[in-house]
């Protein structure tokens, strides 16, 4: 059923509908994210007058002390995570050990996030962009972030490009909203995404090709380039996933010499990101493995992510098996 310009929390309370014994904490757990990124969002547009508020670790002209984006970004997330008391523990990228709100003694779910992915761009207003990841609880402790991909309850991303957009998937395929500055809305603007079969697009950041491992990926990427495909590289993950996701093609981030595991991390960015585009119809592997089946052993492990339409991964790894 056509739902466009449906708000995200409508959508989310006629999702919870299709569960008949929905206790409503999901729902009330996914408010609460796009709550924290609206502030986020409206943060993030002010970046770029930081300077004349005053620069990070400084005071502005209100003598507030101007926190790093980043920090602010995991500071907003837990604030407003903790209070939600839906979840029982977060872990973030920017902290080395998970934490246990008080309010979420009671909680079903746990969450991993990167509070600003590629926040190393702000200073050149590129897409930046919040990754999360819901597991259930189980265990009661840390290793309740140590599940499966695949048993993600819930993941998304925001990106903070030319308009904000919250991209989410409960299991049930991926839908966009687009937020709505003059309302402070975000309205379903994408529904039911698929990415293409095949695409055009390769994305990967070339300056490493001499030390990728396997190197079998540069004959890959050099027939790619013989079928066509142009090379788009952001070096923002959301916005060169959010792209492959909407166009199709190839995103990847390989082992190399210097990061045996790659560069990304598997709780809070490869595995969402796999999640989202495997339910948009797409693949996600390591190369070796489908990212959703690997079974974490720490929270802050990397792996080796390529991940978008099934021509371009199949193809992929007929380079990697055949050598
Ligand atoms: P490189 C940003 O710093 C990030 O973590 C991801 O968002 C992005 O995909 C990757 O690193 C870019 O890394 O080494 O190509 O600059």
């Amino acid at each position: 059923m056509k739902k466009l310009g449906m708000d995200l929390n409508s959508f989310i309370l006629d999702q919870e509908r299709r569960y008949p014994n929905a206790t409503g904490s999901l729902s009330r757990a996914l408010v609460a994210i796009e709550s924290a990124v609206k502030v986020i969002a409206s943060h993030v547009r002010m970046a770029g007058l930081v300077d004349i508020l005053g620069k990070a670790g400084k005071t502005n002209i209100q003598g507030e002390e101007v926190q790093k984006l980043d920090e602010l970004a995991n500071n907003l997330m837990i604030e407003y995570l903790s209070s939600s008391g839906e979840f029982f523990a977060l872990a973030s990228e920017e902290l080395d050990e998970p934490i246990f709100p008080e309010e979420g003694k009671d909680a079903k779910y746990v969450i991993a996030f990167d509070p600003l992915d590629g926040s190393s761009n702000i200073d050149v207003n590129v897409s930046i962009g919040t990754i999360f990841s819901i597991h259930k609880r189980v265990n009661s402790d840390s290793s309740d972030f140590l599940q499966e991909g695949y048993k993600q309850v819930a993941a998304g991303y925001v990106v903070y490009g030319s308009s904000t957009m919250f991209v989410i998937s409960t299991g049930n395929g991926v839908n966009g909203f687009t937020l709505d500055p003059s309302v402070g809305m975000f309205l379903l603007s994408h529904q039911d995404i698929k990415l293409p079969e095949k695409g055009k697009i390769y994305s990967f950041n070339e300056s490493n090709i001499k030390k990728w491992e396997p190197q079998s990926l540069v004959s890959y990427v050099e027939t790619l380039k013989e079928e066509g495909y142009t090379s788009r590289y952001i070096g923002s993950m959301v916005a060169d996933v959010h792209r492959t996701l909407i166009k199709g093609g190839v995103f990847a981030y390989p082992a190399d010499t210097k990061n045996k595991n790659g560069k990304l991390r598997l709780l809070y960015e490869a595995s969402p990101m796999a999640f989202l585009i495997t339910q948009a119809g797409g693949m996600a592997t390591t190369g070796k493995e489908d990212i959703l089946n690997i079974k974490p052993t720490d929270i802050h492990q990397r792996v080796p992510v390529f991940l978008g339409s099934k021509k371009e991964i199949q193809q992929l790894l007929s380079f990697i098996n055949n050598g």
